[in-house]
């Protein structure tokens, strides 16, 4: 036998399920490709892939100081690409020097040289490393 307050706590369940889930719906993240893509034509060009690095870049620099050293970038460069966009050897990036590591991926991840990144191209493993710069 079903009780009343069972029946009643069923139909209670069922309305925060039903109440709930297009909130989950809107909750959900945006994919990268949408928060890189503001003008929204469906591919990333340079001007959007360097706004959001000097976005990230700004986020990642937490003592303020106006670069990047290794413990900020935390592993989104490795010790020799570190060396090699660092040319006065200082340890440390400044914002002009990580958005010339962008750029350098960004030409890597766009094999057509169409001057965009689509989707597909993001999807590679040189798209997924510039993603690193760009995103947190
Ligand atoms: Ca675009
Ligand atoms: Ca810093
Ligand atoms: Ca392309």
């Amino acid at each position: 036998m079903i009780s009343r307050r069972s029946v009643l706590y069923t139909l209670a369940i069922g309305t925060l399920l039903g109440s709930n889930a297009p909130v989950f719906a809107r909750r959900r993240r945006a994919g990268p490709m949408t928060l890189l893509d503001p003008d929204g034509d469906g591919t990333i060009d340079l001007a959007e892939a360097r706004k959001a690095a000097s976005a990230l870049f700004d986020k990642l620099d937490k003592d303020r100081d106006g670069t990047l050293d290794r413990r900020e970038l935390s592993g989104r460069l490795s010790a020799k690409e570190l060396a090699a966009a660092d040319p006065d050897h200082d340890g440390t990036l400044t914002k002009d020097e990580y958005l010339a590591v962008v750029e350098q991926r960004f030409r890597a991840a766009n094999p057509d040289n169409d001057a965009t990144i689509d989707a597909t191209e993001l999807k590679t493993k040189a798209g997924r490393s510039l993603l690193r710069l760009l995103l947190q």
